[in-house]
């Protein structure tokens, strides 16, 4: 009887559907209008475009979620094994253009609003960017999201919803300033709160041990409770009805936060504490490199690892009954070690939860984890003094030295008694302040190490876990970082993506990009070139618009677009670009005026954040400003030299700077670039490179031969070799000129920049400016005698984009899920 009512009842549900929203002009603009009145709360006769952005994608939210439950129910129902991303941070973006582009209907969206009188780009422009994340890390992730759905994977990622996101750049008379990003001010359309999707986090406490049915259990009683609440965000694939889900855990005070406190009568003091839980997520931190030993920070951690590993444990539950299945159904993967608290978690649910033995809940553990590491040097790996992590996590301290002693006595089995290997390998470290050492951790328990490119992985292999190499060889493995040709070309450069559609007579490269390669046989079609050449023009008009507008700097289109665009670090070498700026500037005011018809006009540009507390990063960006300043109010240079920083580099800023840039520049030390993803968005918009032979720019220098970029500065072998040798009085003469002028006063802050020059002085110059400053100088005489041969530096564009095939976040995907997380895809019918 109950059977019957509940299929009348779904019957009615069913009859009651009008089918899937249409996406006809049509329909779209009255939907757009609906929700302008009933979403937005204006009135269809009145509303602005920020209004009109908000009903427009509330639209597009509509047609997500469609998909999104469809992929959903379809999951479910087929029951693969599935991928849970673990990341502490997304760099998302703005999500708009790339929905309205992924679900195919940009046209008929583009359509609907002009009859509105309304164009999408100019509402597009009104988003704001989800910037849950720093840098490379985050914005790869993005990356992986779009692929893992483009690619009909059963993925899930799951992430912290920060309040604040990555702080504002301001920029007041050159000096960095950092704003909050209270990003979700104006509201979010695109997520969906699930008021209902919570969990109880618990922290502090004291863990007892309880007799029951005659075993002995451990058993955490938390000293404070906070509850996890559920925000998802869809995520459309391209060309598949595919959606998936990025699930971001946010900070509520629980209900059983301070009950006591209630019924004492201090009942103000207890709701004003009560907003206590809410810091946790809070804010995201801005640092690129690890930050260690913070109390929040590894509250943060664990409060996303329980919610996450609450919510994947009951999805398991509501289809399996039995764990030993678990690591046929469920891949997690450690997006560096800043989740491998996952570890110690899971082992606690397994074993104090679900009362596993130790040994079969281990065995479970280690075939359910990958770990990829994107660290270079062990100084930047991941501790937590072992005091925090026991006050906080008391149970999670107990059962990682277990994990440590089993890890301690196997390992001198196959070993010995080799205590300084031993003690190396171990996952606690000793001395005045004991550590948890999370990389350690990971790579004990995961089966599969992932560095993000080959030269990383040699790295990795050789010196910064050469012991666990040699243990373990098998599970040492690469998976070249990529990017997403859907965002940086389709999105970002419509023009491009157009033109290499019509000459590749398909658009199937926005989901293949090895097609593209298919742009050679066009290499040296003057119609192709007059075409390609429109394309770079029109993208360099929007930027100049741009810089103007944020700088008041005019620029001259015929000079060459010279950009790095990147978070400022010393190993990435910003302060050798400003240098070789000023030796530019400085041969410029010393030549007759013959020799300057000769100098190839640039206009510099540089973008970047520095991390609130990198003093010296906060230096090269002032020494940036100042030398702009007397370069481009310097009449006698006028358009033979320009320097722009551009303020608050983001995605969005990427998007407009990347397909406008002819020449970009990566100059990290060689071997200090674990990855470096942003040269393969450069080269995805036919800019060329110039770099040093670090991190994937050794294999994009495989796949487009050494002819095709201009490549510098000492090799990883030699850069080893150098800092051996110690301090060689070797440094060209330019060098010590310009840095002699920055250190007089030439630009001013005479002593403000002293402690910056400090860093690059002889025998004291780690990163090695002062030596790769000679090769640096002829790479860019070789960029510059290529630009004023327009067919040549056409040829090498293109070639660029052909060659950046292999550089999409499709082929990492793909790799990591046949060779890593042993999934297959669960495609959504239509
Ligand atoms: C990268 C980080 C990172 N490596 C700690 N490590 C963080 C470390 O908040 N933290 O504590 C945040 C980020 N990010 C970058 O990853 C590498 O420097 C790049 O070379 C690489 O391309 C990128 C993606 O693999």
């Amino acid at each position: 009887e109950a059977v019957g009512e509940r299929g009348a009842k779904a019957e009615r549900m069913f009859s009651l559907m009008d089918g899937f929203l249409k996406n006809d002009p049509l329909s779209l603009q009255k939907d757009i209008l609906n929700h302008v009145e009933y979403t937005v709360a204006r009135s269809r006769f009145s509303f602005d475009d920020f209004e009109a952005y908000q009903a427009l994608s509330h639209s597009v939210r509509d047609r997500l979620i469609e998909r999104w439950h469809d992929t959903h129910i379809y999951v479910k129902r087929t029951k693969p094994k599935r991928l849970y991303f673990l990341s502490l941070e997304f760099l998302m973006g703005r999500s708009l253009s790339n929905s309205v582009i992924n679900l195919g209907i940009q046209d008929q969206y583009a359509e609907a609003l002009n009859q509105l009188g309304f164009e999408f780009e100019v509402l597009a422009e009104q988003e704001g960017d989800a910037a849950l994340g720093n840098g490379g890390l985050a914005r790869l992730s993005a990356c992986q999201m779009d692929s893992l759905a483009t690619l009909d994977y059963p993925a899930w990622g799951y992430g912290l919803r920060y309040e604040y996101g990555l702080f504002r750049q301001v920029i007041v008379d050159g000096f960095q300033h950092e704003q909050p990003d209270y990003w979700l001010n104006f509201g979010n359309p695109w997520e969906i709160e699930r008021i209902h999707v919570t969990y109880e986090v618990k922290f502090y406490g004291t863990v007892e041990e309880v007799d029951m049915n005659g075993e002995k259990h451990k058993v955490w009683v938390p000293g404070e409770t906070v509850e996890a609440v559920a925000y998802d965000n869809p995520i459309p694939g391209y060309g598949t009805r595919n959606t998936i889900n990025l699930r971001l855990w946010a900070a509520k005070p629980s209900n059983q936060f301070d009950l006591e406190a209630y019924n004492t009568g201090d009942y103000i003091n207890s709701v004003v504490n009560r907003q206590r839980a809410e810091t946790i997520s809070n804010v995201l931190y801005p640092d690129d490199r690890s930050h260690q030993g913070k109390e929040l920070r590894l509250k943060q951690q664990y409060f996303f690892v329980s919610a996450s590993l609450q919510d994947i444990i009951r999805r398991f539950k509501e289809a399996h009954s039995n764990f030993d299945e678990l690591p046929d159904k469920v891949a997690l993967h450690l997006n560096d070690t800043h989740p491998s608290l996952s570890i110690a978690e899971i082992m606690r649910i397994l074993v104090d939860e679900e009362h596993l033995g130790w040994n079969k809940a281990w065995d479970i553990a280690c075939k359910v984890f990958s770990f990829t590491t994107h660290t270079v040097v062990a100084e930047g790996l991941e501790k937590i003094p072992v005091d925090l992590l026991g006050s906080l996590l008391p149970r999670h301290l107990q059962i990682l030295y277990e994990i440590n002693f089993n890890f301690m006595e196997e390992l001198k089995k196959r070993i010995g008694l080799d205590y300084n290997r031993l003690s190396r390998m171990s996952i606690v470290e000793e001395g005045a302040v004991k550590n948890i050492r999370m990389a350690n951790l990971s790579i004990v328990c995961s089966h599969t190490v992932n560095g993000v490119s080959k030269l990383h992985l040699d790295t990795l292999k050789m010196r910064t876990f050469k012991d666990f190499y040699e243990l373990w060889p098998e599970k040492f493995q690469f998976k070249t970082n990529g990017v997403t040709q859907r965002r940086w070309i389709v999105v970002s450069n419509p023009s491009l993506c157009a033109l290499i559609s019509k000459w590749l007579g398909t658009e199937a490269w926005i989901r293949n990009a090895d097609l593209l390669t298919g742009l050679r046989d066009h290499v040296d079609n003057t119609d192709f070139h007059q075409e390609w050449r429109m394309v770079k023009k029109v993208n360099k008009m929007r930027l100049a618009e741009y810089i103007e507008a944020m700088s008041g700097v005019k620029v001259s289109l015929d000079a060459m677009f010279d950009v790095q665009v990147k978070r400022i670090h010393e190993y990435k070498r910003q302060l050798l670009n400003i240098l070789g700026i000023i030796h530019r500037y400085d041969c410029i005011k010393n030549m007759d005026k013959n020799d300057r018809k000769k100098v190839v006009p640039r206009v510099c540009i540089i973008g970047g954040k520095a991390a609130p507390g990198y003093e010296i990063a906060k230096k090269i960006i002032k020494l940036c400003h100042a030398v702009a300043e007397k370069i481009n109010n310097d009449t006698d240079i006028g358009d033979l030299l320009k320097l722009v920083f551009i303020p608050d580099y983001n995605v969005s800023v990427a998007e407009l700077v990347i397909p406008g840039a002819d020449l970009s520049q990566h100059l990290s030390t060689a071997g200090h670039e674990a990855s470096g993803t942003g040269s393969m968005k450069f080269l995805m918009n036919g800019c060329l490179l110039l770099a040093t032979a670090d991190g994937s720019t050794v294999e994009i220098i495989e796949e487009m031969g050494l002819d095709n970029l201009f490549l510098f500065g000492a090799k990883v072998q030699e850069v080893a070799e150098l800092r051996e040798k110690g301090p060689t009085l070797k440094v060209p003469l330019q060098f010590a000129r310009v840095l002699r002028m920055v250190r007089d006063g030439y630009f001013g802050h005479k002593d403000y920049f002293k402690s910056l020059c400090d860093t690059v002085e002889i025998g004291n110059d780690f990163y090695l400016l002062g030596h790769d400053f000679g090769s640096y100088l002829e790479a860019q005489a070789a960029a510059d005698k290529a630009f004023v041969e327009p067919e040549k530096w056409m040829r090498m564009s293109i070639l660029s984009v052909a060659g950046s095939g292999r550089f999409s976040s499709d082929r990492t995907i793909q790799e990591y899920a046949e060779r890593t997380w042993k999934i297959d895809p669960c495609r959504c019918p239509l």
